[in-house]
């Protein structure tokens, strides 16, 4: 509900446009309420202001380092307005609703990148202004609290609108941006704080997570590492936990956060096997234990030591398949009590019980480094829609051909680019990843197909009456020959390439079904 500020309380670094804003409150009859130097600015601007020590009775204390820790202040911010005992004890200590809340914080990470000494930079980690701004968004029920000055606008555009009033819209927003200043403010800090004690990674890379592991080491072992959960706590590698086995290392837990993410992609019992974050094969059936021979069967040669994701209850029986060969990882959302005790004679295996899926769609942040600074994006979480699929070959493709095509292509989502899949029956049976051109990628896919196929004893290659997927479009009719030339039938594309029309007549002359999707699954 819309909630009448009458009370301000204006503490403020950056004073940029502070004297309209503070005016406009003046104007609506709000008492301002202000620190040093703040209260200064706005008296200096004719501007009605009172010292917030002449309202807690309270002198400003060691160098400001204490000016708004007092109950008056903390108080009046985190009153429950609708609570008796809350209203109760204000009255009791003379404790005044404050409304609103404008702070900016000392500028400790512009002083740091000015490079000023160690001293000046911890007199630059604000105390009080944090306290007063987690406290108001926190009572965002009854208090607004204002962070950057360019928020100013839009509340008084508000207060105008409302008479004097905010919604309670706006004062969630703004709550929600106040902590994600306060974090931010603290992992600058932490970040700093590690440059100082000459660690420069993990912690670092504080970016409002949480560190969860020190690691014995990175992806190799003269690099550092630790494993952070950030606040999305999302169901996966986060929320797992170890049941049995050595400790994860780094690889391992990017591999297994791979091949979890990779068989939450399906509604049928699902298995995949990782290397190098790759798969190395991936299958549904009706039951775990023939999706993990199929699985197993794309590639045996890779299998070996690989990271096994399940998405269902691990039972004793694909536990005791998956213990023939020597592996990593297995990751699970339940690990039965049988086959908990199959797995327990290999003590060195990591088993890993994840509670729930992860969910494919589900929003969330990809972040990957670059020198000096990261990228961020939002996590692939497309998936394609098959009523969106437009044929664009004479041929129709299949029932078969159709539900094998989508498999292929949610396989390829989570393979890295250029990424080529053959799928028959619900399994891969070639996998080409990572290659530089996406002839090399289909040509690879095609040979691996081949080759498992002989390894197998079989006539003739897995290749032969697949479908193929490709993460994003062919720019030449070539890997689509290559895939014609290695016997797959059917085509799953992205399209959207200049080139469309020759590699859609390519497709016609080898007499392929080919469907576009429309989006692009690039993994790097
Ligand atoms: O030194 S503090 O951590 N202790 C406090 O009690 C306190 N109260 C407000 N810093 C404190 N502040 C900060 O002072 C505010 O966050 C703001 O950045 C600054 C405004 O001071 P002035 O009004 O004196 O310019």
């Amino acid at each position: 509900a819309p909630r009448l500020v009458r009370r301000a309380l204006i503490s403020v670094s950056d004073k940029t446009d502070l004297i309209p804003f503070a005016r406009f409150l003046a104007d609506r009859k709000v008492e301002i309420l202000s620190t040093g130097g703040s209260a200064k600015a706005i008296a200096a601007a004719g501007i009605p202001v009172k010292e917030v020590s002449d309202h807690t009775g309270f002198p400003e204390i060691m160098d400001g380092r204490v000016k708004t820790l007092h109950p008056t202040i903390h108080g009046g911010i985190l009153a429950r307005r609708d609570l008796d005992h809350h209203v109760t004890a204000q009255r009791d200590h003379g404790i005044a609703d404050i409304d609103l809340v404008v702070v900016n914080l000392y500028p400790f990470e512009a002083t740091v990148a000015k490079g000023a000494d160690r001293e000046t930079c911890i007199e630059n980690i604000d105390i009080g202004g944090p306290a007063m701004i987690r406290a108001a968004a926190k009572n965002h029920d009854f208090v607004v609290v204002v962070t950057d000055p360019a928020d100013y606008a839009p509340v008084m555009a508000e207060m105008a609108a409302l008479g004097g009033a905010t919604s309670l819209g706006l004062r969630r927003r703004l709550a929600l941006d106040a902590y994600s200043r306060t974090a931010a403010y603290d992992a600058a800090i932490s970040a700093w704080m590690a440059e100082q004690e000459q660690q420069a990674f993990p912690s670092r890379l504080t970016l409002a997570g949480q560190r969860r592991d020190t690691l014995r080491y990175g992806e190799n072992p003269h690099q550092a590492a630790a494993f952070y959960a950030t606040a999305e706590r999302r169901p996966g590698i986060a929320t797992a936990v170890q049941l049995q086995g050595k400790e994860l290392s780094y690889n391992n837990l990017n591999d297994t956060d791979a091949a979890y993410e990779l068989v939450a992609e399906f509604a049928q019992p699902a298995i995949a096997i990782i290397k190098h974050a790759n798969p190395c094969g991936v299958a549904m059936d009706d039951d775990l234990a023939t999706a993990y021979r199929r699985a197993f069967a794309c590639d045996t040669v890779s299998a070996f030591g690989g990271i096994i994701a399940v998405n269902r209850a691990l039972d004793a029986a694909t536990a005791e398949l998956i213990s023939q060969v020597f592996s990593e990882v297995i990751i699970a959302p339940k690990v039965s009590d049988e086959a908990r005790a199959v797995l327990a004679k290999k003590k060195n295996l990591r088993v890993l019980e994840a509670g729930s899926l992860p969910d494919p769609m589900a929003h969330g942040l990809a972040i990957k480094t670059l020198a000096g600074g990261f990228l961020a994006q939002s996590r692939d979480n497309g998936r394609i829609d098959e009523a969106a699929l437009k044929v664009v070959s004479k041929r129709v493709p299949s029932v078969r051909e159709l539900a094998d095509m989508l498999f292929a292509m949610a396989v390829a989502k989570h393979v890295k680019s250029n990424a080529i899949i053959y799928a028959k029956d619900g399994a891969t049976v070639g996998i080409g990843a990572g290659q530089m051109s996406r002839v090399d990628s289909s040509r690879i896919a095609a040979w691996k197909a081949a080759e498992a196929a002989k390894a197998a004893g079989a006539a003739e290659s897995w290749a032969k009456g697949s479908v193929v997927a490709s993460d994003a479009f062919f720019p030449f009719a070539d890997g689509l020959l290559a895939a014609a030339e290695a016997g797959a039938t059917a085509v799953i594309q992205p399209g959207g390439s200049m080139r469309d029309e020759e590699v859609i007549a390519a497709a016609d002359q080898a007499g392929l079904a080919m469907v576009f999707t429309g989006m692009r699954h690039f993994r790097h």
